[in-house]
């Protein structure tokens, strides 16, 4: 069964990590959101991609779920010590050597997925790690204190500027990769993993071609809910979502896949919701344990879904 894996940020690791113990090497894509890319120092930082990379690559720091185990930061004391701009974003030495070495091969003409391509391979990791884009297209945050980078807002700020609305500035004009387009025409099963869909699964439907791309596709679409009791268990959905005058529950994710997915997964916590959720979004809803803070359980929820595939028809389709 070929998989394709829709990801941004620490739930979209870990849920391309439980895919990858159970889904063959080859068979496996994990396209991943470039919206919260961002310079530092000259370097081209891409935070989705390295989360997701280090996960599959067991290194990633596990507490924070973002930056490389046990990294040190001699390199960023100095350049708080230079005061230099953007010393707030937290770099260790490991993980800068990483952004030297992708910044150095795309300035030599490498597109993102070639490099992506050599790190994953040096990094032992053996699916297919896939940019959703070889073109920037950064994320914006308009706030109340005025319009602000993706990790500015973030990490500087602490994600605590009021929302007034997301800006995709390459909207339409970032294209989608060739090889990102080829997994999702070849693939079976595509699971919107359970990341933010505001922050990391829209900026990639604002690619352009992604979305014609996804309503053409056979496979059968699955997206998995982040929230879990109502609340996410990392980051600030919940807010953002009252910011943006959504409704902050399963309703206003579900808005989000509606037309795109065919199957929405909700947690077990959240099964009261099921029936008027389905009626509500029209998406077929199904109830699975969503929570998964190890390979084990993002296992466990990989393979519910793959057994879910087998099964499923989408309604007033052929068998
Ligand atoms: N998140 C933070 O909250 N503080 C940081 O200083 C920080 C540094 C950082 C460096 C590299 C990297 O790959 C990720 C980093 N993150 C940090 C996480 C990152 O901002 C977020 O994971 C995403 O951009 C949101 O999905």
């Amino acid at each position: 069964m070929r998989v394709v894996a829709i990801c941004g940020g620490v739930g979209g690791a870990r849920m391309a990590l439980g895919l990858a113990g159970i889904v063959s090497d080859d068979e496996l894509s994990v396209i991943v959101n470039v919206g919260d890319d961002e310079r530092f120092h000259g370097l081209l930082v891409c935070p989705d991609l390295d989360t997701v990379l280090y996960t599959l690559a067991g290194v990633v720091d596990r507490a924070r779920g973002w930056g490389v185990s046990g990294d040190e930061t001699r390199a960023l004391d100095v350049l708080r010590k230079m005061a230099a701009p953007g010393s707030w974003m937290m770099l260790g030495d490991a993980d800068l050597g990483l952004h030297i070495f992708r910044s150095w091969r795309l300035a030599q003409g490498a597109t993102l997925t070639a490099v992506t391509d050599e790190l994953r391979r040096a990094f032992g990791v053996r699916c297919n790690l896939l940019p959703v884009s070889d073109d920037p297209c950064p994320t914006e945050v308009e706030t109340d204190t005025g319009r602000l980078s993706f990790q500015e807002w973030f990490v500087r700020d602490r994600a605590e500027p009021a929302v007034r609305a997301l800006r995709f500035p390459a909207s339409g004009r970032a294209r989608l990769t060739d090889r990102a387009r080829e997994a999702m025409s070849s693939a079976d099963l595509i699971v919107f993993a359970p990341s933010n869909p505001y922050l990391s699964i829209e900026p990639m439907l604002q690619v352009a071609g992604m979305r014609e791309v996804l309503s053409e596709v056979e496979a059968m679409k699955v997206a998995v809910s982040p929230l879990i009791a109502g609340r996410a268990i990392k980051g600030p959905l919940v807010k953002l979502m009252r910011d943006l005058g959504r409704e902050p529950s399963n309703r206003g994710i579900a808005a989000t896949y509606m037309g795109l997915a065919d199957v929405f997964v909700i947690d077990e916590s959240d099964s009261s919701s099921t029936a008027s959720l389905a009626r509500s979004s029209g998406l077929d809803v199904r109830v699975l344990p969503t929570l998964i803070p190890d390979a084990e359980r993002a296992q466990s929820l990989a393979r519910q879904i793959i057994d879910l595939s087998s099964t499923w028809r989408r309604r007033g389709g052929t068998p």
